[in-house]
């Protein structure tokens, strides 16, 4: 892997999150600052589908978001099935800050967010509700791996649940330290209370001081499964390198799942504390975006095991 990352995110977008993320440090605030700031761009961008403003509903047409924010330093906080709030990871970090709790659910959650002052607004756009409406006309619940790839767009796959758009994102100091974020909306046209790996700590994000990092994207259910973010970190504290780890946990899922995880995507990340980088995923397509100490943002690839 390359080695000197900062700042790690899904999907080629996360090049803006990360340059927010990066400014956040550069200004001297701290990694749980910087990946909330990250997070928090595609959160508000109404382009983006699949977190946050504008991300898909669900069947009965509720837009829900899954976040969480952790620390190396036992920091948790998470929330899942969060409704009319557009900055899930921020909610997510206040449940760390300023609650007993690790993690809301719901409408204790949407209530928590009011009490905390968050403004309530509707997530839901004209295009969104328009995408679901279309969808409401065959209601298949069919996740379409890396849909970009294969040409299609929203407009064109109105019943294709896009699953790719979440972000997870890794940041790490100079001394080694590490947190991470992982924010969605989920599984367009998921069921109703459907919660993915997103939100779960060891699904999709695990972060442990002096071992490294890891989040995941794709088919939620496929990661929470074999608690994939919390595996890759036991690959790299049991001598595998960030790369290593990414694709003994792609390896196992497609072992464990065989004909099921047919046409599935499924991608991991991993960060070390030295800055050393691992992708890997189960189809062609999973991209991720790479910032260095330098502020200079690449975005790669992901090798793939099919
Ligand atoms: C989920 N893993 O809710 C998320 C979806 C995702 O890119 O990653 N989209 O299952």
């Amino acid at each position: 892997g390359r080695s000197g990352a900062v700042i790690l995110s899904t999907w080629d977008f996360g090049a803006a999150a990360n340059a927010a993320a990066f400014a956040r440090l550069a200004a001297g605030g701290s990694l749980i600052d910087a990946v909330e700031a990250g997070a928090m761009v595609p959160e508000a961008d109404p382009t983006n589908h699949s977190v946050g403003y504008s991300g898909y509903p669900d069947r009965d047409g509720h837009v829900t978001l899954d976040a969480v924010i952790m620390d190396d330093a036992g920091g948790v906080g998470a929330v899942a099935a969060l409704e009319d709030t557009m900055h899930a990871i921020s909610v997510a970090r206040r449940v760390m800050e300023r609650t007993p709790h690790t993690f809301l659910v719901g409408e204790g959650a949407t209530r928590f967010a009011r009490d905390q002052g968050f403004p309530q607004q509707s997530l839901l756009t004209p295009e969104s509700e328009k995408a679901w409406r279309e969808w409401l006309k065959t209601a298949k619940y069919q996740p379409e791996a890396n849909s970009e790839v294969r040409g299609l767009t929203p407009a064109r796959t109105p019943g294709g649940a896009l699953d790719h758009d979440t972000i997870g994102l890794l940041a790490r100091t100079a001394d080694g330290r590490m947190a991470g974020a992982c924010t969605t909306s989920g599984m367009a046209f998921k069921m109703r209370g459907r919660v993915g790996d997103s939100p779960q700590v060891g699904s999709g994000l695990y972060v442990e001081a002096g071992v490294g990092g890891a989040t995941s994207t794709g088919l939620g259910e496929e990661v929470t499964r074999v608690a994939g973010s919390a595996r890759v970190v036991a690959s790299m504290r049991g001598g595998a390198t960030a790369q290593q780890a990414c694709e003994e946990v792609v390896r196992h899922i497609a072992k464990l799942r065989g004909d099921a995880i047919r046409g599935v995507q499924v991608g991991f990340l991993a960060l070390d504390p030295k800055g050393n980088v691992g992708a890997f995923c189960l189809l062609p397509g999973f991209t991720y975006a790479v910032t260095d100490a330098a502020g200079r943002t690449t975005v790669l690839k992901a090798a793939s095991l099919f």
